[in-house]
């Protein structure tokens, strides 16, 4: 049976990203409802053959929908997520706002789908630097644990929206122009920061990457490290890796668990760049070499589209994996 779709969120980057995405993938969308704040509703949004017009997010919006998929920041998502849950329809959620709530399923379809059948109305998707990571890694955890990780993020402008898009592209043209959606300017420069620091130096964007990895592997035990930087690209972040595994495990074994996880490749001729990787699903990996001062230390370079895999792309295969496993309309 075919499914009544809404994107919550449909004017912003993420939001688009979803729309054409479940073209892309021919979801099997019976409908689809474009939802946003009162600010965005009247938007006309293209949709290839035909454009749709925004409706203001409301209980009475989402009348027969049963999948919602939101692109819409935290202070909204508090609002309408207890709405989207009275109506029945599941919410898969862009947002950080439920991603460490213990009844609410943290996913990567490729690494933990089966937690999808769990979910009380909500399935959370991971922050785009947590999924570009675990994805990443996945060829490794196929063989062993991972017992720590150290990674230095190099992130796209475009992780923070439309806004942050237009930010570099002014600042290119207009150096002197003043930054205000990111710390500092971003053309010609790179910023240690995303999100806001804790008292201990540690930002938001890096707490995700801590504390999100844990959930999704079920590892409360996994050491997470990580700076997150933003730099000027416009999509696509890319990640350096280091990892120490529980047992000593060969690259060229990591080379071949690679050929078997979905949704990664490997290019070593010679290596990923954003550009490279930018409108498409798939993770790259690439420069897998050992750590020469110990037995069980890996270094590892990766590249992902974060408004597509580590975002839209994501959300979409939650869907599909729920609707394929008769999990909509659970409600609470
Ligand atoms: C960035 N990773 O690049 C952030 C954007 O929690 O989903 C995504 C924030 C999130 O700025």
């Amino acid at each position: 049976e075919k499914v009544n779709v809404a994107v919550l969120g449909a004017t912003g980057a993420v939001g688009r990203t979803m729309i054409r995405i479940l073209q892309e993938r021919r979801f099997p969308m019976r409908s689809l409802k474009l939802l946003a704040s009162p600010h965005s509703a009247g938007k006309v949004i293209d949709l290839g053959a035909k454009t749709g017009i925004v409706e203001e997010f409301s209980p009475a919006a989402l009348k027969d929908v049963d999948l919602v998929f939101g692109a819409v920041d935290n202070d909204l998502v508090e609002e309408y997520a207890p709405l989207i849950q009275r109506s029945g329809a599941l919410f898969v959620d862009n947002s950080s706002a439920f991603r460490l709530e213990e009844d609410v399923p943290l996913v990567i379809p490729e690494i933990n789908a089966r937690d999808i059948r769990w979910h009380h109305g909500i399935v959370a998707n991971p922050n785009c630097a947590t999924i570009l990571a675990m994805m990443a890694l996945s060829p490794i955890l196929k063989l062993t644990r991972v017992k720590r990780m150290i990674v230095s993020t190099y992130q796209a402008v475009s992780g923070a929206g439309m806004k942050g898009m237009d930010e570099l592209e002014r600042q290119i043209r207009d150096p002197s122009a003043a930054p205000e959606v990111f710390p500092f300017p971003i053309a010609f420069n790179v910023i240690p920061q995303i999100g806001d620091f804790d008292e201990n130096g540690i930002s938001a964007e890096e707490w995700k990457m801590q504390n999100e990895g844990r959930r999704i592997l079920h590892d409360e035990a996994l050491q997470v490290s990580c700076t997150c930087v933003r730099v000027p690209v416009y999509r696509c972040h890319s990640e350096s890796i280091y990892v120490e595994t529980e047992t000593e495990v060969s690259l060229d074994a990591i080379r071949q668990a690679a050929e078997e996880c979905p949704g990664l490749v490997l290019n070593e001729a010679p290596y990923p760049t954003p550009k490279e990787c930018t409108d498409s699903d798939a993770v790259v990996i690439g420069r897998l070499r050992r750590d020469e001062a110990c037995p069980h230390g890996l270094h590892l370079w990766c590249c992902c589209d974060q408004l597509r895999k580590g975002a839209a792309t994501n959300a979409v295969q939650i869907g599909e994996w729920a609707w394929q496993n008769g999990l909509l309309k659970k409600g609470v």
